[in-house]
């Protein structure tokens, strides 16, 4: 497997030592010209951080004005939502979106993240991401609710991560043999927007069952290609930052569901039932 791409970090894990690499691309040494609206646990922001520094575009990551969906935000971008990209005064929202436009403006410095030429891989490459941002993650984000100890309703939660597996399965299928990343050789908007959701699932597979998904022994393609992820600069410096912040929010579901399990009288598990999706957390 050829890492031709690849900046290897010092070690293959996400650490300290990668985070300040992605500080050096932070501070860049021509006006900063784009501005990215994001969360630190906002997995679509994750992306599009991703494909930045791989991209090398110095970058100023702010949040959103009152969080996203305030009325401040709105007035900036309209859609309310992160991540937004903000390039020379003009807005692009949809993280797909922001990916495509990041490819068509600033390839001179990266090797692209389309394979151009191969259109059977570029449609591999969208097929993942189309994967991803219709299904994989939805089912994702329908499990924060159950966080909370209070309100875990096992047979939903079961029930998705089998919907999640059955996604993972199409993905081990299409991802390529020999990588090293998704679609082959070359880094594609696939490795951007894959490793912040398959870090969330784990992190959130050892909440709920105690540990997290055995790549190598049931997705064994990926498996690979997410120790490429792991040793790539763009992605490792990304994560860290997403980790911190995923374990953080983590941290304070469990303890509002401690703090009210506390002060409540035990309520059986049957009479908790299945919350409404319009009472899914925001991830701030
Ligand atoms: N389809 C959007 C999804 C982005 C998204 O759902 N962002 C969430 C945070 S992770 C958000 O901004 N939610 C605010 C809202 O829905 O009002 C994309 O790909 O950018």
């Amino acid at each position: 497997m050829s890492n031709k791409f690849i900046e290897p970090s010092e070690s293959a894990s996400v650490t300290r030592e990668s985070l300040s690499s992605l500080r050096m691309i932070q501070q860049p040494s021509v006006p900063v010209t784009v501005t990215l609206y994001c969360t630190d646990v906002s997995i679509y922001s994750t992306s599009i951080k991703i494909a930045l520094t791989f991209k090398r575009v110095p970058f100023t990551a702010v949040p959103p004005p009152d969080g996203y969906g305030s009325a401040a935000y709105k007035a900036i971008v309209p859609s309310g939502k992160v991540p937004a990209l903000i390039h020379n005064d003009f807005v692009v929202s949809e993280s797909a979106v922001i990916l495509e436009y990041l490819e068509e403006n600033f390839s001179d410095l990266s090797p692209p993240l389309l394979f151009h030429r191969n259109s059977q891989k570029n449609a591999t490459t969208r097929y993942a991401c189309r994967i991803h941002d219709l299904y994989l993650e939805p089912a994702i984000r329908s499990l924060f609710p159950h966080v909370d100890l209070t309100k875990r309703d096992k047979i939903f939660v079961d029930s998705k991560f089998q919907i999640i597996f059955e996604h993972l399965e199409e993905l081990e299928r299409i991802c390529d043999s020999h990588g090293p990343f998704f679609c082959g050789e070359q880094m594609t908007f696939a490795d951007c927007v894959l490793p912040g959701t398959m870090m969330l699932l784990d992190m959130l597979m050892e909440e709920f069952n105690g540990h997290g998904v055995d790549y190598f022994k049931k997705f064994k393609k990926i498996g690979f290609i997410r120790e490429t992820h792991f040793n790539h600069f763009a992605i490792t410096s990304v994560l860290i930052n997403t980790k911190e912040a995923m374990q953080a929010w983590l941290g304070r579901a469990k303890s509002r569901s401690q703090d009210e399990s506390m002060m409540k009288p035990t309520t059986p598990r049957s009479s908790v039932g299945s919350p409404r999706v319009s009472s899914l957390p925001k991830l701030k």
